[in-house]
């Protein structure tokens, strides 16, 4: 993708670690003269970033801001289309609503929206979702893969597997677990939420929209009581405040590796992955659907992504939508 000067020159201060660069020097390599560079860099302080400048030796970077950064992002990301179109909001109702209509625009695949903070965080079946400000992770990628309306909820399962993996990439202190079937759990709390939507036309996908929401820098105290002994921050359990840009990326990353993967190989890695880093696997649970409760040792997921419960009696009960209590 092509990068505008102003994210090149951003680029070559996130890549300096902490050298200066010199404003003639950049005005030679961009053929613009050093008011235009110093123009750049005023505008790069308007979103945040800090520079020095230091005599005779050119700029140097000494803060970038603490938000999601669109420009700070595309840096990062190696993805060829998940992130590479970003949406980014201080403020919205939900990420999954402005995607819905980015949709009706025909975004392309792997578009991004991304805020700071959601008034109204949705959860699956209209429960809430708390997105506090400038804490969390809270965003929205849509994507149009080739596959059947019915392999949507797969994708949920792809996406839980992408966010261990990032996480189990960028930290050390802790180990991640999914609860079936869209919870990322740290030391049995609640870290990270996925809610996918389809939009589908007959026997065609036209999106999903895939909304994942991770705790990252709250403390123990910004959650409200209702989620004090269910919900748990990246940060509370990497024992440090953690760069939510990179994360982003991390998980876009893995995200497109895996979903790619996945639309063109199939369900078996995916599976495969997914039963290694569940914690409801193997657990005796309790599984409360629309219509009934299931009680019995969870042993597996199916090809189509349904969880399967051995009941005491021995009879084997295939669950497509529940909610999860381990016992
Ligand atoms: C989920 O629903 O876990 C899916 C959450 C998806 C959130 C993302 S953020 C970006 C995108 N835009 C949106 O509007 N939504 C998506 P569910 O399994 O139904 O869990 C909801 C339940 O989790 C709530 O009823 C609470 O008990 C709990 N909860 C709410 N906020 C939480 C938080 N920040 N951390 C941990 N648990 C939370």
């Amino acid at each position: 993708m092509q990068r505008s000067m102003k994210d090149e020159i951003l680029h070559r201060f996130l890549n300096a670690q902490g050298e200066p660069i010199s404003g003639q020097q950049l005005a030679d390599d961009f053929q613009v003269s050093r008011t235009a560079i110093w123009k750049h860099l005023q505008s790069l302080q308007q979103e945040g970033y800090t520079f020095e400048t230091i005599k005779k030796r050119g700029y140097k970077l000494l803060a970038v801001p603490d938000r999601v950064d669109f420009g700070q992002l595309k840096q990062l990301l190696t993805t060829k289309r998940y992130g590479q179109q970003v949406h980014y909001f201080e403020r919205v109702e939900s990420t999954q609503l402005v995607a819905h209509d980015l949709v009706r625009q025909g975004v392309p695949d792997g578009t991004l929206v991304i805020a700071e903070h959601q008034t109204a965080g949705r959860g699956r079946m209209q429960r809430e979702w708390e997105s506090s400000e400038g804490k969390g992770i809270w965003m929205t990628l849509i994507i149009r893969p080739e596959i059947a309306p019915h392999q949507a909820p797969q994708f949920t399962l792809v996406t839980a597997v992408a966010v261990v993996n990032a996480m189990k990439a960028s930290f050390q202190n802790f180990t991640p677990q999914i609860k079936w079937p869209n919870d990322i759990l740290v030391n049995g709390k609640k870290t990270t939420g996925i809610l996918t939507e389809m939009i589908a036309e007959e026997n065609r996908i036209q999106a999903l929209l895939i909304g994942i929401g991770i705790n990252v820098n709250q403390e123990q105290t910004d959650f409200p009581d209702a989620l004090q002994t269910i919900a748990t921050s990246v940060a509370i359990e990497e024992g440090q405040q953690v760069d939510r840009v990179q994360l982003v990326a991390k998980v876009l990353d893995f995200l497109e590796h895996y979903g790619d993967h996945y639309v063109k190989h199939g369900f078996p890695l995916i599976k495969k992955l997914w039963e290694e880093y569940s914690c409801t696997i193997g657990s005796q649970v309790r599984a409360t659907t629309l219509r009934e409760v299931v009680e019995g040792e969870a042993i597996a997921i199916t090809d189509s992504g349904v969880l399967e419960i051995r009941q005491a009696n021995g009879e084997i009960k295939g669950v497509y939508s529940a909610d999860i209590e381990i016992l």
